[in-house]
């Protein structure tokens, strides 16, 4: 065992800079092959797949075998925006346009913002990356009286909710989110770099300012790498 311990230093440092390298989804050697590779036990390979596995840098499956994942991330159940979440956390936020457009309010959103059907409302759909990953998939819809002119500005480079307080004076005070599972979108998985099938959280927020509701955002995050985390307060 002692004299296994440089080779198993050796052989995750060896699959720390092969994961580095790869996308998100992407086989590594099995098991066999790595033992016979690197001329370590097939105990020693599965130390080291275990370690980096709870690292939450691989994901093993079962008949299937084992793939590069991400660690798990944090998201606060708190009116914060992508931009501030991920800043906290040390990752530099980008973001992608997949879509923009002006719309008329349907029946289920005439709902949401408590408006009439054909109220005028925006759509602007972003993928959200952190650190250059893909980190979610954002569509985001927003009440058009309360936001002129938000089509024209870059949301590529700037945060929505900055924008929102410095062009428009919204600072949301209230505001709802629930969370789904689902199976990612063909053209999501591909966005966001999963495989088909693969479960995603969809996050629903609904956000007011001074009672009126401006923002309604649904995002799709990758199911494996998130977790979802709030204080919870003692029955009073
Ligand atoms: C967060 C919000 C989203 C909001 C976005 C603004 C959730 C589930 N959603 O991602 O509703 O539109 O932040 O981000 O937290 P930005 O200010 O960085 O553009």
């Amino acid at each position: 065992m002692t004299d296994e311990r440089p080779k198993y230093q050796r052989l995750v440092d060896h699959l720390r800079s092969l994961i580095a390298d790869l996308p998100v989804g992407a086989a590594v050697p099995s098991e066999r092959a790595l033992a016979d590779d690197s001329g370590v036990s097939r105990m020693t390979a599965r130390k080291a797949l275990a370690a980096l596995e709870r690292e939450g840098l691989l994901r093993r499956e079962v008949g299937r075998g084992t793939f590069v994942s991400r660690p798990a991330v944090s998201l606060p159940l708190m009116l914060t925006s992508f931009t501030e979440d991920m800043r906290a956390r040390g990752l530099e936020p980008s973001s992608r346009l997949l879509g923009r457009s002006a719309l008329a309010a349907d029946a289920e959103l005439a709902v949401v913002f408590d408006v009439a059907v054909g109220e005028p409302l925006v759509r602007i759909d972003r993928l959200r990356l952190a650190d250059g990953t893909p980190f979610a998939i954002e569509r985001t819809t927003l009440l058009d009286r309360a936001v002129p002119g938000i089509l024209d500005v870059d949301l590529v480079a700037a945060s929505l909710y900055d924008v929102l307080e410095r062009e428009h004076g919204i600072h949301f005070d209230a505001g709802r989110q629930s969370i789904r599972a689902a199976i990612a979108r063909p053209d999501d998985a591909t966005t966001l770099e999963l495989a088909p099938g693969d479960a995603v959280l969809e996050l629903v927020r609904t956000s007011i300012a001074g009672g009126t509701v401006i923002e309604h955002t649904v995002s799709t995050y990758p199911g494996a790498r998130f977790e979802l985390s709030a204080s919870i307060a003692p029955v009073t």
